[in-house]
This record gives C-alpha cells, structure tokens and sequence, in this order.
C-alpha cells in the first residue's frame, strides 16, 4: 500500500509538471518557433492558441505594435489557472498607436475566466485598454494609459475579478465624457476587488460604477488613490465629469432605483476637478472606512436619498478643508468634521503631493509618499472607531493612512536586522511643518535624538529611551520653531551622529 501510494504521488508530480508549460513571446520572436525561451513566439494570440489551463505566457520586455483586439476567450478553472505574465524584472509594452478611435479596437477583451495577468503596459488603444467581460481573473501591476475610452473597464455580467495594484492614467475619448480610468459600470456583475490602484487625470472620472442596467451588484475598493481626474495629460481642464470615486447612478437620475453597492476603505481622493467621493445617484449602500479626501472641487457629496434598505456609512475619514454634504441620515462615526476634531494642516506630514506618481515598489505596491501621513501628535491618533480595519497603537488613526512611530524606513527594507548603525537624511526636507527623521540600530541602546538649532542650542528631544535592533522613523514638527537650518544629533551606544535640515516657512 506504500509503494502504491509512492507511485501515486510521483504520477501527479510528474504529470502536473508536464502539463504546467512555460511559452515565452518576444519582440524578437517569431510564430513559427516552438515558444521555449531559446525559440520564442512573437505573438500574443499565438501563445494563447497553444497554452493550457496551467500554463504560464511569459512577455519578454519591450514594446509590442498592437493593430487588432487581443481576445481572450479560453477559460481556467479555480484549480488551474491560465497566467500571462511579464518576464521577471522586465516590462512588455503593448502599444496600440495607430488604431481608429472605435468601440471595435480595444487592446485587450478579457472575456475568459481564471486568468492572471501580471505586470504589463497598455497604452494607446482606439477604445478601453482592458475591457473585462470574464469573471475571477486577477488583473496585477498592469498600467493603462493614453486610451480612447475608458482605461480598465468592467461590464456585460463580469464578476469576482481582482484589480491589483494597477494604474490607469491620461485615458480620454473624443467627447471627453467616457473615459474614465477604471469602470465597474453599466451591465457588470458583482464582487469586483480593487487594491491599491492609482487612477489620474483621466478626462471623465477616477472611478466610475455608473449602472445600466445592473442593479444590486457590490465593488471594494482598497487602498486606492484617485486625483486630477477631469484634467487632461497637458494639466488643462477636460470637460468631462472630474470626479474621483464615482460610486453608481444611472439614467434619467436613476429612475430605476438601481444600487451599486460600494465599499471604500483607506481611499484617498484629491484635486480631482469636481468631486472626491461622489455618490451620483446611486441608490445602494455605500461603506467609506477610512478615507482621506483633500483639494476637490468638492470633497464628499453623498446627499440624494438611497432605496430602501440601503445604508450609508461613513466612519474614520478625513477631509482637509470642507467636507462637501453628506445625508442627514448617514450612519457617521469619528470623522475629521465631527466634533470634537478641526482638521488642519498642521495634522499631516505633508499636503505636497510630489511623488504621488511616482514609480511603485518593487513588489508592486503604491510608492511611499508623505502626502496627507499624520504627523506625531496629530489629534487623529488613535482616535477612531475600530472598523475592523488592522491598526497600530491603542485604537484606528482616522484617514487613509495608520500612523507607526516605528514604521520601517522605505530603502532600509532588507531581510533581517540591520547590521550597522545609521542616522539617514531626513524626509522631507527642506519641510514644514514636519519632517520624518529615521535611524536603525543593530544592537539594543539607549537613544538619544535632540534637535539643535545653528547656535548648538538644545530645541527638542525626539528620544530617550532603550531601543532594541530594528529601523525606526520618527517625527519632528517644527511649528514652534522659525525657519532656519537645524541639527539633528543622534547617539546610541558608542555611535554618534549628526545632520543638517532646513525648516522652510
Ligand atoms: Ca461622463
Ligand atoms: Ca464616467
Ligand atoms: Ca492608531
């Protein structure tokens, strides 16, 4: 019975092995190669018509000319997945330059289902980018941009699809109108899952989960940045919609009542031309947890009345400035606009927006910005209502972003503990009010980190205390102090060290 059992493990061991095949496509391909990474394809369409669920489509790096529709039509299953994967480390582009404007060029159908598609450009289509009509594909570090309609669009029934870590930007058509950067609208299904995805200056909206005629359908939203919207590549207005999550609505005002059920957790929304978080008619329930909302022509306006049976929540977030209108009958916890909070400036690390397009991490995920962080000492510390959201310290921070006195320094992100001490140049600087000072230790010390001005006055004590090995970050506001070259000093065990920074008011 054990050597049956062993026979039947190396069966499926090597029949899996078998059937999970690599194809490799190249610019340099061609067609009529066998598609091993020696001899690859050149086409897209040619993997597809040889791959098998289980399979991995490998896209070397560069750009492909794309003339005609990629559709794809195959389907995996939740066992056997399709992948169309980029090489590692290297960025295929599939530029679609020269396509009519029209309904019928698009760059991608992804009308399949159980496909992952991972790290590919698109950019330039005569219509979507990506237009997704197949349901639980994961959709990861993709990029759609310069598009003639809508960047990623989602419809005709398409469900339980997760959008990962994506960008969609400078997206517009003729009419200026349409093209949003992602679209779970008019006929989509439910149960779409977008995380950490950034939507920018696309002519029409960030998001747009307008219906027609669905109805009762439900999208997530985590952690994804929405700004300039309704302005053009060149930064001039579009005179499209402009908002950054717009989150259903329909025609003739909704007449038909239908309900897009939206949830948006750590959101953050700004400069968006007209609204931030915009609720457009939309009579199903809509969840804002933790969302940050600065600059819009308004911030939040969710104020028409919902179909019965739907709620609206609004909890922990955060508006920089007015808030906009929110129904009086809005279930609302501990947002920034309640008493006993007034949000201002001086709350966050930064209102600059510099970096916020910046390049991802290398593992995809949304760069690491100061923009609209709360600065130690913010009255948003732990000061909201547990949403079931994860947290740091005694309680929720409210708006898009945790506040941690300990966070690990975004360069200083090696395996293991440090092994040399280091005091690293502080970020932003120069800056004002608020600057992150961040140091990692390979030993446990006492630390001590004061704050000089150009006299060797003492101005602060940022820490006294026992540390043990790790990477540390901390914050200094300047508000009390004027502008002017300062010092910051630190010493730990035997290890001292000493940096400049420029407090500018
Ligand atoms: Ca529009
Ligand atoms: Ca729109
Ligand atoms: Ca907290």
């Amino acid at each position: 019975m054990r050597k049956l059992f062993g026979y039947v493990c190396l069966f499926v061991v090597l029949t899996s092995g078998l059937n999970a095949n690599q194809i490799f496509v190249s610019t340099a391909g061609s067609d009529t190669n066998s598609g091993t990474i020696d001899q690859p394809l050149l086409t897209i369409p040619k993997a597809m018509s040889v791959a098998a669920a289980g399979d991995t489509i490998y896209l070397r790096g560069g750009t492909y000319s794309i003339h005609s529709t990629i559709n794809i039509s195959k389907s995996g299953s939740s066992e056997s997945n399709y992948y169309l994967f980029a090489y590692p480390n290297e960025r295929p582009i599939l530029d679609c330059t020269g396509m009519p404007v029209s309904s019928s060029y698009r760059c991608v159908n992804l009308k399949g289902r159980y496909w992952h598609i991972k790290g590919i450009a698109i950019k330039k289509a005569g219509d979507n980018g990506m237009n997704i009509s197949g349901s639980n594909n994961i959709v990861e570090n993709c990029s759609f941009s310069e598009n003639g309609d809508t960047g990623l669009q989602l419809g005709s029934g398409a469900s339980n699809n997760q959008i990962i870590n994506c960008d969609s930007y400078y997206n517009v058509d003729p009419s200026q109108g349409n093209a949003d950067g992602f679209a779970p609208k008019l006929d989509v299904g439910t149960g779409n899952y977008f995380y950490g995805c950034r939507s920018w200056q696309n002519s029409d909206d960030g998001w747009d989960g307008y219906l027609r005629p669905s109805d009762s359908v439900s999208t997530t939203l985590e952690n994804c940045w929405s700004f300039m919207n309704g302005y053009l590549k060149n930064g001039s207005r579009s005179s499209g919609n402009g908002n950054g999550f717009k989150m259903g609505g329909g025609d003739n005002g909704n007449a038909d009542s239908l309900r897009h059920n939206m949830i948006l957790k750590d959101c953050l929304s700004f400069d968006n031309k007209v609204k931030g978080f915009d609720q457009n008619n939309n009579r199903g329930s809509m969840t804002l947890l933790n969302c940050t909302a600065y600059r819009n022509g308004t911030n939040y306006q969710i104020s028409a009345g919902l179909k019965s049976g739907s709620v609206l929540t609004v909890e922990n977030c955060v508006a920089l400035g007015s808030y906009g209108s929110l129904a009086s009958f809005a279930v609302q916890k501990t947002n920034s606009w309640m008493s006993p909070f007034s949000a201002t400036e001086s709350d966050f690390v930064s209102i600059d927006t510099t970096g916020v397009r910046g390049p991802r991490k290398a593992d995809g995920s949304l760069p690491d910005v100061p923009f609209m962080h709360l600065v130690l000492g913010s009255q948003f510390i732990d000061a909201g209502t547990n949403v079931g959201l994860p947290y740091v310290g005694s309680a929720p921070d409210l708006g898009a972003f945790e506040f941690d006195a300990t966070a690990t320094v975004a360069h200083a992100t090696t395996n293991g503990a440090p092994h040399v001490f280091e005091l690293l140049q502080n970020y932003p600087n120069p800056f004002n009010p608020s600057t992150a000072i961040s140091f990692q230790i390979p030993a446990r010390s006492h630390v001590l980190l004061k704050v000089y001005d150009v006299l060797g006055r003492e101005v602060a004590t940022l820490i006294d205390e026992d540390k043990s090995t790790g990477f540390y970050s901390t914050q200094w506001n300047a508000r009390n102090v004027s502008s002017g070259v300062y010092f910051y000093s630190i010493r730990a065990g035997n290890y001292t060290a000493v940096k400049k920074m420029i407090v500018m008011k």
